[in-house]
């Protein structure tokens, strides 16, 4: 009985409805998959995260996270189809079989719940999270400029109204913190995928200067294969670097504060489209944007397993 199958992949879901969907992967794959939380968010709604692990102890592990941004649909629609795709490869695909033997993957796949809920609920266009904000009657944090890395430098506002507003002080979301607590307490994440849309794009450190990092040339070569691979698949046209290069000065973000705390793999992708429908996407879209997703992940996911 495969009831995560029942699931329809090509609409958009509540938040329930992908919680619900969370217990039924879990419950099809119980050798491979388990749900862990990991906090709560602001208001109150618990943090999930999708492990896939076939044992040993503290594998070298990799963070995927989409849906920071609320409005981003297309990326927590992802994130469930790809989650899928793992346990349903696992023990057939000969690539995932023997990443899955060795590496462990943490997926968050609904990263600010409060601000998925308020997408649904009052305003599609929602992207921060959903924290009252001292002294502003505007509400929320952008949850892409909270991070430690760079923080309230360019490319982050200090307005509260601003949808790049970097909050109070570093890591002041639960929805942040609850990850910086995960990744530094596992102590052996080796990379991070952070799932955005829209633009095209995919990026890596440094977005809060124009710095090369140590590692450039390594990141710049992976990523110029799995751009290559993406576009294989149905022609789609993506581009590639440095955050800072390809889009624009970011401070505070995700894959900063990771590859400054010791995760060499971090990584950010930019899904469809380039402006056409943008955060609208339509759900026509979802499973052509997963499908074509998932071999540039995997050259990522491989990559990291062999280093
Ligand atoms: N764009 C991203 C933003 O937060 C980004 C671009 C992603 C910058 C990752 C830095 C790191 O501004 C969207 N659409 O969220
Ligand atoms: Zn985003």
């Amino acid at each position: 009985e495969r009831s995560a199958n029942k699931f329809n992949f090509a609409s958009y879901h509540t938040l329930e409805e992908i919680y619900d969907w969370m217990d039924t992967l879990v419950a099809d794959h119980p050798n491979l998959v388990s749900k862990i939380q990991i906090g709560e968010s602001y208001e109150k709604r618990p943090l999930y995260v999708l492990k896939f692990s076939t044992g040993g102890s503290n594998r070298p592990a990799v963070w995927l996270d989409t849906g920071i941004h609320s409005r981003e649909w297309v990326t927590q629609a992802t994130g469930v189809w790809t989650a899928n795709k793992l346990a349903e490869d696992y023990g057939h695909d000969p690539t995932v079989t023997s990443l899955l033997d060795t590496v462990d993957i943490f997926f968050e796949i609904v990263t600010n719940p409060d601000g998925y809920a308020f997408t649904h609920s009052s305003n599609r266009l929602w992207r921060k999270t959903r924290s009252i904000n001292a002294a502003s009657s505007c509400i929320g944090v952008d949850p892409n400029r909270n991070w430690d890395a760079g923080f309230g430098d360019t490319g982050s506002s200090s307005n509260p109204c601003s949808e790049t507003y970097h909050g109070p002080y570093a890591h002041s979301e639960s929805e942040v913190k609850s990850i910086v607590d995960f990744i530094q307490s596992h102590g052996n994440v080796k990379g991070l995928v952070s799932i955005h849309s829209y633009s095209q794009m995919l990026m890596f450190p440094y977005g809060y200067k124009r710095t090369p990092a140590p590692d450039h040339e390594e990141l710049n070569e992976l990523a110029k294969k799995a751009v290559n691979d993406l576009t294989a698949v149905y022609g789609t046209e993506y581009t590639y670097g440095s955050i800072a290069d390809t889009i624009y000065l970011a401070a505070g973000t995700t894959v900063d504060w990771a590859y400054e705390n010791g995760v060499k793999y971090s990584y950010t992708f930019e899904l469809r489209d380039t402006g056409r429908y943008g955060f609208l996407l339509p759900s026509s879209q979802i499973i052509p944007t997963a499908t074509e997703t998932w071999p540039a992940l995997l050259d990522i996911l491989v990559h990291i397993q062999q280093h």
